[in-house]
């Protein structure tokens, strides 16, 4: 089993019920152990869109890399996100931030996520369940680069408790 951390954000129709959905059939696959508040975030990379609500969540799986990302790419469809703008709006978008300490990359898959250190929307929910964890690559915890990050975007605690989240 992989210890993973998983991104979660959403800026089209319903929020809240498109992260809790996402959550639940995540849970097909993925053993959650800890989850973030929910976040209301100012978008990041494309601004002309809604602000986003962002959670992060741990969890173990027996799945590899590739095929978590086919799982989550397949959530992904069947939640009804279509192909769209690079960074522009969507109804779920799930990303690996972590997959235990692993460092990969190829065409289809980089780990760890190569822009979380530069986003306040992933180290603020990450900080909240993870503050000790180390990057791979940069060998700083999650709160060593979230004091460093330059990314000035804001990002406000929307809702503390959720599915019963902060056990
Ligand atoms: N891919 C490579 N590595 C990974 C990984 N670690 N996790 C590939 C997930 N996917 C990974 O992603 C494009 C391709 O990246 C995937 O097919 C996969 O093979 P996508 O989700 O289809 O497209 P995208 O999300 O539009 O592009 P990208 O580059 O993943 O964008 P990001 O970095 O996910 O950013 N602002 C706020 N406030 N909150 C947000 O959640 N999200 C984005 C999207 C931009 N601005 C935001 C937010
Ligand atoms: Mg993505």
């Amino acid at each position: 089993m992989a210890e993973v951390y998983l991104g979660l954000g959403s800026n089209l129709g319903d929020r809240e019920r498109n992260i809790l959905e996402a959550v639940k059939r995540l849970g097909e696959r993925v053993k959650i152990a800890r989850l973030s508040s929910l976040y209301e975030t100012e978008p990041v990379g494309y601004a002309a869109q809604p602000w986003f609500l962002n959670a992060v969540c741990s969890g173990e799986t027996g799945l590899s890399p590739h095929s978590l990302l086919d799982f989550l790419k397949a959530i992904e469809r069947e939640m009804g996100r279509s192909e769209g703008i690079r960074w522009g709006p969507r109804v779920i978008d799930l990303d690996i931030l972590f997959y235990d300490g692993l460092v990969l990359s190829d065409e289809r898959l980089t780990i760890p996520h190569p822009r979380l250190h530069e986003r306040r929307f992933v180290l603020i929910p990450l900080a909240e369940i993870a503050p000790d964890l180390v990057h791979p690559l940069l060998g700083l915890t999650v709160a060593e680069l979230l004091a460093r990050v330059k990314d000035q975007s804001e990002v406000r605690l929307w809702k503390e408790k959720w599915l019963g989240q902060g056990k």
